[in-house]
């Protein structure tokens, strides 16, 4: 390991004790790097990356709520501050027993150079609770929400910081949110991104993650004069952007053959069609049912159940040409990286953040398949969140074909942008050194424009 990045990573881990995503997210960006603070040491003087890596501000809160039994419950809020350099900060809030301070600091630490890729005004944040929305009915998910924004609503705003959805926070959620925001401020405002499309939503926003990260595999396959029209695609997850992923791959021609959530996975062998994706979007969103039922409903394909003390996930050992990961962090592993090779799997796109372990990474980069890290691929998701702060800023809509138009543009420029960057500083066709060069850049020229602050 290079020295600096030693010194650096000592550092991060005595400060930042039990937040290993933290290090993973720190230490990846650290070595893309390398060259960069070797040819910019106005860069290291300044000490940019360490004041990148400690967040601007972190707010901790209680949420407590009472159930429909009427019994009291207590969980914790959060949400990092990460870097406003750019524009205000900007990130999701997640919902999910697993957050806690590491993860939510890995996610908005990733979320400042994904926002800086969009071409966007935004700075980076996260936030969430450790609240599991599962098996609870809407009042209890209201009354969650409600508690949360009391407290939250002190510190965000259109100008301050614009969370969105992420992993348990859907439309529902943001709704619930919204109108607490309102109720409590008494101002109708631009304050969160993803909201329905009566109340100063955007059209595409629900799309944009899964369209983007289907459109980024697209622009990587065309580097080889290839498109994904018959390839065969592995898609983990089920929620918002598998979903939406899987809708576009059907559109351009794939055959997606696989989708998971936290039981298990099923695996279709026919692929899912436009039929079968209506099925699993009424099974998320509506029934809010187990990924199992689509294998009674379906029974060409079958339904295996993930046990997560394996040291392997066998979604990814079925042969194919692409994979798009859609559901959490660290779901592909080494030995899992290891096997999608020797099965001959060539693009890899990711949807959800950071879900492929750091060795994982290496080999896919090793192997120079087109890897699209998430901080670039799945850009399309927070990139749409930054047009609907645009259209509520001028009090107007554009139509579905307009945003889609500016998303796929966006994606492409993301996608020569990391080419671009990876191409100087020595690294052609590492798009991991890529995102991680041109998304530091702009926030670093920024930060020495505005000084020790
Ligand atoms: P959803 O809540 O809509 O869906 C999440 C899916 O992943 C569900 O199928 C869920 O299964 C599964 N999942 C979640 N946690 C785990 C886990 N620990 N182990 C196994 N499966 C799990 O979230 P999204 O689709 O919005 O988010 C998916 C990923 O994409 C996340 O990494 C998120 O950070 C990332 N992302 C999302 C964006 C967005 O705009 N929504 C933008 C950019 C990135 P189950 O139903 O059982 O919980
Ligand atoms: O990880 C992400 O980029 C998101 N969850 C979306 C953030 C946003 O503000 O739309």
């Amino acid at each position: 390991m290079n020295n600096h990045v030693a010194a650096l990573m000592e550092d991060v881990t005595a400060k930042n004790p039990a937040e290993p995503e933290f290090h993973q997210a720190v230490k990846e960006v650290a070595e893309s790097l390398v060259s960069v603070l070797d040819r910019h040491p106005e860069y290291r003087s300044a000490r940019i990356l360490e004041r990148m890596i400690e967040p601007e501000r972190v707010v901790m809160f209680r949420v407590p709520w009472v159930d429909d039994q009427g019994s009291v419950h207590v969980n914790r809020g959060f949400r990092i501050e990460m870097n406003s350099a750019i524009g205000p900060y900007k990130g999701g809030l997640r919902f999910h027993p697993s957050v806690n301070l590491g993860i939510l600091k890995f996610l908005a630490f990733e979320q400042v150079f994904k926002n800086s890729l969009t071409t966007l005004p935004m700075g980076g944040g996260k936030g969430g609770s450790d609240f599991n929305p599962k098996g609870r009915s809407d009042q209890e998910v209201m009354r969650f929400c409600q508690s949360f924004m009391t407290e939250l609503q002190r510190h965000i705003g259109p100008n301050t910081d614009v969370p969105a959805g992420d992993i348990g926070v859907g439309g529902r959620e943001i709704g619930y949110l919204f109108g607490q925001y309102k109720r409590v401020v008494n101002e109708f405002t631009g304050v969160l991104t993803g909201k329905g499309i009566h109340w100063g939503g955007s059209l595409i926003r629900p799309e944009a993650t899964g369209y983007g990260v289907v459109y980024f595999a697209k622009e990587m396959l065309a580097t080889r004069g290839d498109s994904l029209k018959g390839k065969k695609c592995l898609v983990s997850g089920s929620g918002n952007v598998a979903q939406y992923a899987v809708e576009k791959l059907i559109e351009l021609g794939a055959k997606a053959i696989t989708l998971s959530d936290s039981s298990g996975y099923i695996h279709d062998p026919d692929g899912i069609d436009a039929e079968k994706l209506a099925f699993v979007m009424d099974l998320k969103n509506k029934r809010r049912g187990r990924i199992r039922e689509y294998a009674e409903k379906f029974p060409a394909s079958t339904f295996t159940e993930t046990d997560l003390s394996k040291d392997h996930n066998p979604l990814w050992s079925h042969p194919a040409d692409c994979a798009f990961p859609c559901a959490t962090q660290n779901e592909i592993n080494a030995k899992d990286a290891a096997t999608m090779l020797a099965n001959k799997v060539f693009v890899v796109s990711e949807g959800a953040n950071m879900p492929t372990s750091a060795e994982g990474v290496e080999r896919f980069v090793a192997a120079k398949i087109l890897y699209g890290p998430g901080k670039a691929a799945n850009a399309g998701g927070v990139a749409v969140s930054g047009l609907e702060m645009a259209q509520n800023s001028m009090r107007y809509s554009w139509h579905r074909e307009e945003v889609d138009q500016r998303l796929q543009v966006i994606m492409a420029d993301i996608h020569s942008a990391c080419l671009e960057a990876a191409e100087r500083f020595d690294a052609p066709g590492n798009y991991v050194d890529g995102a991680n060069i041109a998304g530091f850049m702009k926030v670093a020229d920024s930060m020495l424009d505005q000084g020790i602050v």
